[in-house]
Order: structure tokens, then C-alpha cells, then sequence
């Protein structure tokens, strides 16, 4: 049995914690002490868990065989011969008493640059040199700063980083999320990276992210729409932070059923990319585990219905109140498909 994934409560996670758990992130809730005792790393994201009486929610990462876990700067991580999960977080609050004169450069500017800097130091080192997905959780990634927007921030940070380590700036770069957090919290990373390079998918309807015009930002995203990992007895689908984008513009400012459906007719058309390229693996709507942002939390029941429409009862999907990385988008969705391969494959 290859990666596997799942959302679950913290009982259910404490009752998952043995040596085949990859890494955990937790929304909202506190480290399950198991994964602490054995060495799991666990990456703490601060944003809230919709709707709002709902218990922390677990996202769990098993590799389906045992791994070994280990720490390099600040990145915590666990690895199987084929992949490497790993997190960290760095809180702006420590730069700016560490560096108190700097101001060429915003504290955001300097976390996500050693962040990125820390994350690729650790590839190298343990040589797992392909990232394939990364999930960035940005404090308050919609308040100006500086004159500048802190998501913006963070893209000039992360572009030149992931320069710097002597990474593409496109093409074969890794799938990704980047979300808002609550105000005051770390900047929280965490990832997982391959010893094999995954197939990049695009969308046809959108532009790469990483040819986004001048407008959206002096520095561009730095991400692909989706990755395809090809392993022993599985193929995984990562499908990146999709939102209400057609061409490179938001779509249906202001209402929030419309960029929700625009936003599957997105994944749906991702996915028709992924499988003409899936080596004999089919992936479809109904079958990926979803997560979704939601800007205002009042929306919930708006998209909820939507997606329940669209997937159906059986699809695994979990909410996140979160700031999406333009003002206009109220919703956004990443999604993970899994499909088993026969065992000749
Ligand atoms: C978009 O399509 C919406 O900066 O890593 C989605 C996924 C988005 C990842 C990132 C941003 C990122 O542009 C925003």
C-alpha cells in the first residue's frame, strides 16, 4: 500500500499515529502526543475549522511502510525510501528581534526566504531534490504592508529563494496552496518531496501562475496547477489551490455560488489534463479528498451545497475559514486523488 491520506478528528488520529504516519498537519488543534513520542512532524496551521462548533481536524499522511524522522534547521521531516514529508515555522515576530535595523526588507520578506531556504537545504541534504506539493499558511497574506500586499511579499521572497537554491522559477515547480492564517501566528510550511520527478500539469483554461501578468505582482507565483507522482503501487494526483481564475482574472466578484462552480468546472478540466497523462490511472471529481477555504465563514452553507451537488455524499471534504491570496476570491479549493494500480504496473 503506497501514500496515503486522511482528514480525521484527533481521536482518529491518535488511533492512526504508528511508525507508517508520514507527517501530520493539525487545524486549529494541538499535537496528538503520540506523533510527538515517536518523532512525526506535526505542522500546527492556525486557521479555524468550519463550521465553527466543529472539533481540530487532523490532515494524515501515511507512506504505508516505516519511515525515519529527522530535523535539519528548523525543517522537522520523516522519510521512506521514495518520499520525504517535512514542515516548519518561522515567526516574524523572532526576525524582527533578531534583526531589529532591517528595513530593505519586510520580517515577512525574511521568514519566507529563510523558510524556503531551510526547506531546499534540506532536500539536498537528504536528497530527495523534486518537491512535489507545498501548502504556505501566511498571517494576515491580505494587509499591506509597506505599500505592498504580504502576499506579494511573500512571492518575492519565495521566487528569490527558490533562485537562490537553484530551483526553476517554472515549469517543473511543485504544486501548492497559500492561504491566510490568523493574525500573529508563524509563517507555517510543510511539504512533501519525491526522489522521482512527478509530470507538472497545467490548466488549459488558466494561465501558468507562473506567467501571470505584472498586475497580479512584481514577482510571480511560484507554482504548478497540479503534480502527478508515479509511484510502486499507486499513482497521486496533487491538485493545487484552485479558485474562480479564468485566463489570469478572477471571475464572479462577489458571488460566491458562482466561483464555487467555476472553481470545479477548473479542477474538472485539470483532471481531463491529468488523466491523458495518469499512466493508465483515472481520476474523477467524485474520488479526490478536497479541502476548501472559505473566505466568510457565512458562505459555508452556499458551498457546501454546491459541492454536495457537484461530488456527491461520498467525496471526503473538510472546510477552513481562511484569507485567499487575491481580495476579490471568496472560495478556494486544493483536492488529492489516489488511485491504486494493479499490482503488474
Ligand atoms: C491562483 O490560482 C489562486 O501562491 O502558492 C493558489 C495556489 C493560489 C497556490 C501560491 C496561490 C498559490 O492564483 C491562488
Amino acid at each position: 500500500m503506497g501514500l496515503q491520506l486522511a482528514y480525521v478528528s484527533r481521536a482518529e488520529c491518535q488511533a492512526r499515529c504508528n511508525d507508517d504516519v508520514l507527517g501530520i498537519a493539525t487545524f486549529n488543534g494541538t499535537p496528538p502526543p503520540p506523533a510527538g513520542a515517536v518523532g512525526i512532524p506535526v505542522a500546527r496551521v492556525n486557521v479555524t475549522v468550519l463550521p465553527h462548533e466543529q472539533q481540530p481536524l487532523y490532515e494524515v499522511w501515511s507512506a504505508g511502510r516505516p519511515g525515519t524522522s529527522g530535523q535539519h534547521g528548523r525543517v522537522r521531516f520523516r522519510r521512506t525510501e521514495e518520499m520525504l514529508f517535512g514542515c516548519i515555522a518561522v515567526a516574524e515576530r523572532d526576525i524582527e528581534h533578531c534583526d531589529p535595523g532591517a528595513t530593505e526588507t519586510s520580517a515577512l520578506h525574511e521568514a519566507t526566504a529563510q523558510v524556503y531556504g531551510e526547506v531546499c537545504a534540506t532536500l539536498s541534504a537528504q536528497g530527495y531534490p523534486h518537491l512535489l506539493r507545498v501548502w504556505n499558511y501566511v498571517p494576515d497574506i491580505n494587509r499591506d504592508s509597506g505599500g505592498t500586499e504580504r502576499y506579494r511579499q511573500f512571492n518575492t521572497a519565495r521566487q528569490r529563494a527558490l533562485h537562490a537554491s537553484g530551483r526553476a522559477l517554472s515549469g517543473p515547480v511543485p504544486a501548492a496552496s497559500a492561504l491566510g492564517a490568523v493574525s500573529d501566528s508563524p509563517l507555517v510550511v510543510y511539504f512533501l518531496a519525491g526522489r522521482l520527478e512527478p509530470t507538472f500539469i497545467e490548466n488549459p483554461r488558466q494561465v501558468s501562475a507562473y506567467h501571470y501578468p505584472r498586475q497580479y505582482g512584481a514577482h510571480r507565483p511560484v507554482f504548478s496547477r497540479a503534480a502527478l507522482l508515479r509511484q510502486s503501487g499507486s499513482v497521486t494526483l496533487f491538485v493545487s489551490g484552485t479558485a474562480s481564475i479564468v485566463g489570469h482574472r478572477s471571475l464572479h466578484v462577489g458571488d460566491t455560488v458562482a466561483q464555487t462552480r467555476e472553481t470545479l468546472t477548473n479542477i474538472q478540466a485539470l483532471l481531463e489534463e491529468a488523466n491523458r497523462r495518469a499512466h493508465g490511472a483515472r481520476f474523477g471529481l467524485e474520488t479526490l479528498a478536497y479541502k476548501v477555504y472559505v473566505r466568510r465563514p457565512a458562505d459555508l452553507p452556499l458551498i457546501q451545497s454546491q459541492l454536495r451537488a457537484a461530488l456527491g455524499s461520498a467525496a471526503q471534504i473538510i472546510y477552513l475559514q481562511a484569507d485567499i491570496c487575491r481580495q476579490d476570491l471568496l472560495v478556494e479549493i486544493e483536492a488529492t486523488g489516489i488511485c491504486a494500480l494493479a499490482a503488474a504496473a
